[in-house]
């Protein structure tokens, strides 16, 4: 038994084999379609960028398709895959419970996604992320979806049998850590998301197969978005995992109050799911009644929680820095805290992104009256990249800086650009987000191919303030891009070629 593991030198953590070998190939998996996730959010920038309309509509509507598929689902469900293995096996030093299950569910996810990305590169499945019906994509589209989502779903189940594995053969001492009670949260949703997916994505692939005659759109929008919103709220609660983990990695932060963070991944777990209606706040088939209900009150049980999260998180990095002897005025701590280490400045990030840009945007969109204004304009994917990529895919990025050398045992290479990371894809990020919700307030429609309506009987022109919006939107993702590319490069550069260490 004690062969399957090895200790670490940097964490004294007791490393079992099988589980390393699990999160390195999840994680290796998740920056490889992050990298084809970036690649095509090049061409559909410079689509949207009207001055250089760089794809024809056919193309235009399968790469958004592919893009939210490669980066929503398989970048961050893989990655998430990698922290449930990290937060449950090697934080408790325990066994993964049974590793065969991990690889099953790995190879019906990666299955799962390549039927998916062929379906949509054959040309037949041009239905964006959301597949509302009745646009109808190929049957194997959803036939991979729905193996994908049983694959994570086995990984979830893998998760907590595990954390009863290392509770019955005690390899911890007292409660288990706050990162694995977030992660725990983060599974507790995930598995009634991924079900719900599966509700309604099987009856959707068998209408596409021509088995059942009709799909109600109504009732599809309703489920989707069960499963939709939900699939965000993993998202968010892996993300502040991963904060109270950077936290702790990069300047030795302990939680203010482990049960003030706790109660709020409480609140996630018993309320995030219900505000899913905020995303058919336009829909005439639901009463106001009903979605004021869902949205403008239950919704404010879920931000509490974030919330409580965004104060605690740099409350706790305050403190640790200031035990440090940064005590001098307010801010010494900030000035002098390690802001060349990257999972800092990506920890800051994160934070701030999550915080002030997607959160507050998000309320404010969640209320029926300013939603029914920004509805379908570029104000909402404005709103998600500072959600999904400056939040959670910024705390990933920060977290792989640690998983390198603890779980791939190899020193990260290139330093300097490593350090210069995180500037880029945070400032062109930034700078993403507030320039499409910006010119998304004035009218500016999402997944639209020609906000001039070139083929349209009339010319329309937004007028020169939304050109420069939409250029300085292409400006940002430049440098996100570049960022992004620095981040891949420097990963798998590292795994290949890093220098060993902590053998
Ligand atoms: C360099 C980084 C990125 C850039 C420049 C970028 C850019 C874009 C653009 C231009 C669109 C199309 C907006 C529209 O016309 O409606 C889009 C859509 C989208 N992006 Fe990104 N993106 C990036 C990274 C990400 C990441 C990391 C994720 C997820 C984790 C993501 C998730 C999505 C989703 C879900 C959509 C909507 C797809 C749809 O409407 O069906 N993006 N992105
Ligand atoms: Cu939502």
């Amino acid at each position: 038994m004690a062969a399957e593991f090895r200790k670490c030198p940097t964490t004294g953590l007791m490393v079992h084999l099988p589980a390393q070998a699990l999160i390195k190939i999840n994680a290796v998996t998740s920056i490889v379609f992050l990298l084809i996730g970036g690649i095509l959010a090049l061409t559909l920038i410079f689509t949207r960028w009207q001055a250089v309309h760089l794809l024809p509509p056919d193309l235009f509507y399968r790469f958004l398709t592919l893009h939210g598929i490669a980066m929503l689902f398989a970048w961050i469900v893989y990655f998430e895959v990698a922290v449930l293995y990290f937060t449950s096996a090697v934080l408790l030093n325990s066994r993964l419970a049974a590793p065969w299950a991990g690889w099953l569910g790995y190879v019906l996810m990666t299955v799962g996604a390549l039927m998916t990305t062929v379906a949509i590169l054959a040309g037949n499945s041009d239905v964006m992320f959301t597949s509302y019906v009745p646009l109808k994509a190929s049957p194997l589209y959803y036939l991979g979806i729905v193996l994908f989502a049983v694959g994570a779903i086995i990984a979830c189940v893998l998760f907590f049998a595990t954390l009863a594995v290392a509770k019955h053969e005690k390899t911890y001492e007292g409660s288990v850590p706050l990162v694995t009670y977030g992660a725990a949260a983060a599974a507790i949703i995930a598995i009634g998301t991924l079900a719900h997916g599966a509700i309604f994505y099987i009856p959707t692939g068998l209408w596409a197969a021509g088995v059942i005659p009709m799909m109600d759109p109504e009732a599809y929008r309703l489920l989707f978005w069960g499963f939709g919103h939900s699939t965000q709220q993993i998202n968010v609660a892996a993300m502040i995992a991963c904060w109270y983990a950077l936290a702790t990695l990069t300047v030795g932060a302990q939680p203010v109050s482990e049960k003030f963070s706790r109660t709020a991944f409480v609140l996630y777990a018993l309320f995030i799911n219900v505000a899913s209606e905020h995303h058919l706040l336009w829909d005439p088939g639901i009463s106001s009644a009903h979605k004021m209900w869902n949205t403008s009150y239950v919704l404010h049980l879920a931000v509490l929680a974030s919330m409580m999260h965004a104060f605690s998180v740099p409350a706790c990095v305050e403190v640790a820095l200031r035990k440090k002897g940064y005590t001098k005025g307010l801010f010494e701590w900030l000035k002098k805290a390690p802001w060349g280490n990257p999972s800092f400045s990506t920890l800051i990030f994160s934070v701030a992104g999550f915080g002030f840009l997607g959160g507050i945007t998000g309320i404010m969109y969640g209320t029926e009256q300013l939603n029914i204004l920004g509805h379908n304009s570029l104000r909402v994917p404005g709103h998600f990249h500072a959600t999904v990529v400056i939040g959670t895919s910024m705390a990933f990025m920060g977290l792989t800086y640690y998983v390198l050398p603890l779980i791939f045992q190899r020193e990260v290479m290139f330093p300097t650009a490593a350090k210069l990371q995180p500037y880029f894809y945070g400032v062109g990020m930034w700078t993403v987000s507030i320039a499409m919700m910006f010119v998304g307030s004035f009218g500016v429609p999402r997944r639209h191919w020609d906000i001039t309506l070139a083929d349209a009987p009339f010319q329309y022109s937004f007028g020169p303030t939304v050109d420069l919006g939409m250029a300085i939107t292409a400006l940002g993702a430049v440098l996100a891009l570049i960022g992004g590319a620095m981040f891949c490069i420097i990963a798998v550069a590292t795994v290949l070629a890093g220098k060993k260490v902590n053998q």
